[in-house]
């Protein structure tokens, strides 16, 4: 099956490939050596500025996706839902797919073809979907898993800032401040050697002080842990900036000399004296002031950072809260200063670079607005198309799926980089959604729960068998190296694009070849927010790795942002925006009494779909638990190791409870890494926020029942499923 020869690069290089981790935004520096015959690939730690050496478990043992028997290595076809999959060659896939989306374009319009990406995409494959979306297909319908990510605080960012970079600086200069507030991010797990700069702070007599609802491993390590309930961190964020003007900590001099609008937001803060703040949010009046002097004591010193993560986040304000976050920053004057100012944890190994280049639903690349008329014709111009032909904003990523299937929403879906069905909020209605569809074709390594569903899967490249860039959390664009040719069978997802447009008759030029790709999008950001026309392959290699913006070959990247005291809004001011908090999307009542949080573990990465496939990861971390306050468990009668199920008012999740007095007694934790009946988000609100369209992964009301059933939890994933035409 599958004869044709696939077109693989051949320029692999042999022996040590200094690349970056497969997963997260961190992307640790790696040398992956290999051996002749490409039969074993060894990883060994870097000496690179984010992980200095450091390297997580799931880095350590990234090698084993490139070996794994469960990898897909044909296209996958069905010819009706409730037939199994079966291997197909690449002509009749791809013939397939080309001759649906003519089919359904024709009766149904340009927008019934639908696009979802991935942060872990490259920049060139990021940039080409966005492309081929707006070029081949002509749909306006685009977005990713991005906008479950980072959406929010990129929405709060270019309002204060007029920019979206993660970080305001290296990394290491985190190391050398003087005090940070991280609210709402779990790093000792999510980013292990993120660790390192947090703990250099701590032992060199600055504060850490981290808020979320679990004392985490992170919180462990930190001076202070604030504990509040989940989805108040809005509230918090106002009696810290009351605190900080009653106390007389305010930076008056910054405020008037380089922002707007501190009035405004002196005017709703007014109204959160700290013993309101520590009514809603739980946190005591004491932990609040010290947060306050910390960060000022700090700024004193060698510098104050605010930092937030998906904790503070993902919420229907999650846009509000980074952004009273911010007005705090603003107020104590920290952007621009030294080792200091505020900045947001990126998380998908290309979470950044991901957001810049036109996968989102109202993006072109450069992080330019697709209503801007002159962005348009910018980007139609390199494109080769009239910008009349380039199509409108479309849906967010949740509202994008929701409206599968439905009347005059899509009847087809093309998936690149996300497990969706597994990650995206009441999974119930995902499922739904999708099963409407006329044609599901997903792109992707292994047979994930999503592909399970599909009509067609193509089988793509991965991590080391690529080249290309990723921009990581600290907004440096550096180079992910091929190591190991593609198992016979796969494509990369560049040549799937073109293979498609080709067969579209469409026009636009779509290379297979990863530097003319970042070729070309070096001239489609030239002149936006993220300008990547000054970086170049070689620059990225001789100086590891280059900062955006970056105008000029000539010229560094700029590493550290507003230095110069100036901000890239219209007056070069930053902007205060004034916010009041809200109650979430739901709130607990007799039925669903308890609130229900999500997040992560150490081993296991976001879906699961590729650690669930790593023997190390799976043994340790085989199924999910709820963490739970011992005397909510007593109540419950439940005790350690009980099975329970977890209810909402969407649906029902399993997972084995664990006792912990680390967690808020009103409070249940679950990870969201597993399928099935083991997925909680069968179970959160797709509550969105207003400006960001980041949906509510962060809390809502459930009630938990102790099931009888001991022992391990019913398998979910999808290996079970037999392929015919596989032994
Ligand atoms: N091991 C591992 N590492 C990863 C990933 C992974 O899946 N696994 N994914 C990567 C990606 S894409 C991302 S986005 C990052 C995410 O990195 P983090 O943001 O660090 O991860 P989370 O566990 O989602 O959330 C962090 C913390 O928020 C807390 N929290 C929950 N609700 C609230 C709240 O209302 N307020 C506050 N203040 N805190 C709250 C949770 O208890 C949790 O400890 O991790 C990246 N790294
Ligand atoms: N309850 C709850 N839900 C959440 C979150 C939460 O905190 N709580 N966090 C949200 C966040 S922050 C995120 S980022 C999302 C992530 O959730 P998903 O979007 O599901 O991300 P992954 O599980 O990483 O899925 C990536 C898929 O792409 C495949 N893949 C890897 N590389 C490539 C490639 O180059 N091309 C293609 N085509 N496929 C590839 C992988 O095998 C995998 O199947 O989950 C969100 N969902
Ligand atoms: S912290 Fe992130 S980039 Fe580093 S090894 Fe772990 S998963 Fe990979
Ligand atoms: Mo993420």
């Amino acid at each position: 099956m599958a004869a044709e020869t696939p077109v693989v690069d051949t320029r692999f290089h042999t022996g040590a490939v200094e690349t970056h981790c497969a997963y997260c935004a961190l992307q640790c520096g790696m040398t992956l050596t290999v051996e002749g015959d490409h039969s074993s690939v060894e990883v060994t730690p870097r000496d690179f500025p984010t992980n200095r050496g450091g390297l997580c478990q799931k880095g350590w043992t990234a090698a084993e996706l490139l070996q794994s028997p469960r990898r897909l290595t044909a296209p996958l076809m069905r010819d009706s839902r409730g037939e199994a999959l079966r291997e197909v060659s690449w002509d009749t896939a791809l013939d397939a797919v080309a001759d649906r989306i003519r089919a359904v374009q024709t009766t149904h319009g340009d927008d019934a073809v639908a696009v979802f990406g991935g942060g872990g995409l490259t920049n060139e494959k990021a940039y080409q979907l966005g492309k081929f979306a707006r070029v081949a297909l002509r749909t306006s319908n685009i977005d990713y898993n991005g906008r479950y990510c980072m959406s929010s605080a990129a929405a709060a960012s270019n309002r204060a800032f007029g920019i979206d970079r993660g970080l305001p600086f290296p990394l290491p200069d985190l190391a050398q401040t003087g005090a940070v507030l991280l609210m709402g991010g779990n790093v000792a797990e999510t980013m292990p050697p993120f660790m390192q700069y947090l703990n250099a702070v701590r032992d060199a007599g600055g504060s850490v002080i981290v808020a979320d609802p679990r004392r985490t491993a992170t919180a462990e390590q930190a001076t202070l842990h604030l504990q509040p309930l989940p989805g108040t961190d809005l509230a918090l964020a106002l009696g810290l900036l009351h605190i900080a003007v009653a106390d007389g900590h305010v930076d008056r001099d910054y405020i008037t000399a380089r922002t707007t609008g501190f009035d405004d937001v002196w005017r709703v803060a007014t109204q959160w004296w700290p013993e309101r703040a520590e009514r809603v949010t739980g946190v005591p009046v004491a932990a609040q002031r010290a947060t306050v002097r910390a960060l000022a004591e700090g700024r004193a010193g060698r510098g104050a950072v605010i930092l937030t993560a998906r904790g503070a986040e993902q919420h229907s304000k999650g846009t509000d809260t980074v952004t009273a976050l911010i007005n705090l920053g603003l107020a104590l004057g920290l952007p621009g200063r030294p080792h200091s100012g505020y900045g947001c944890i990126t998380g998908q190994g290309n979470g950044q670079g991901g957001r810049e280049h036109g996968q989102k639903a109202d993006q072109l690349p450069g992080y330019r607005k697709i209503d801007d008329p002159a962005a348009r014709e910018h980007v139609a111009r390199v494109w080769g198309v009239d910008p009349d032909a380039l199509p409108g904003p479309g849906r967010s990523a949740y509202e994008l799926i929701e409206s599968l299937g439905t009347d005059g929403g899509p009847r087809m879906l093309l998936v690149h980089g996300s497990n969706l069905v597994v990650s995206s909020p009441r999974g119930g209605r995902v499922a739904e959604r999708l099963a409407a569809l006329d044609l599901l074709v997903v792109c992707d390594l292994f047979l994930s729960e999503t592909a399970a569903l599909a009509d067609i899967v193509l089988p793509v490249t991965q991590w080391a068998e690529e080249d290309g860039t990723m921009t990581n959390l600290e907004g440096r664009v550096i180079r992910r190296r091929a190591a190991v040719p593609p198992p016979a069978g796969v494509r990369t997802e560049l040549e799937v694009m073109a293979d498609l447009a080709a067969r579209l008759g469409r026009p636009g030029g779509f290379s297979t070849d990863p530097r003319t790709v970042f070729e070309e999008l070096r001239r489609a950001s030239a002149g936006g927010v993220a300008d990547y026309s000054g970086i170049t392959w070689e620059r990225i290699e001789a100086e590891d790795g280059v900062f955006w913006p970056c105008p000029s070959v000539d010229a560094p990247g700029q590493a550290r942002l507003f230095t110069d005291g100036t901000f890239p809004t219209p007056d070069g001011r930053a902007r205060f925006v004034a916010v009041d908090h809200r109650a979430a999307g739901e709130d607990i009542d007799d039925d669903h009494p308890i609130y229900l949080t999500t997040g992560r573990i150490l081993q296991q990465y976001q879906s699961g779909a590729q650690t669930r496939h790593v023997e190390a990861l799976r043994s340790t971390a085989a199924e999910p638990y709820l963490e739970i306050h011992p005397d909510l468990a007593a109540w419950h009668g439940l005790r350690d190791g009980d099975r329970v199920r977890i209810v909402s008012r969407r649906g029902e999740a399993l997972a084995k409870a664990r006792l912990t007095a680390s967690i808020r007694s009103d409070t249940v934790f679950m990870p969201f890494h597993w399928g099935g009946e083991q997925a909680v988000n069968r179970v959160t609100n797709a509550a969105l926020d207003p400006t960001s369209r980041m949906p509510e992964f962060k809390v809502c009301a459930v009630r938990l029942q102790r099931v009888d059933n001991q022992g391990s939890l019913p398998a979910t994933e999808p290996s079970g499923t037999v392929i015919a035409g596989q032994a």
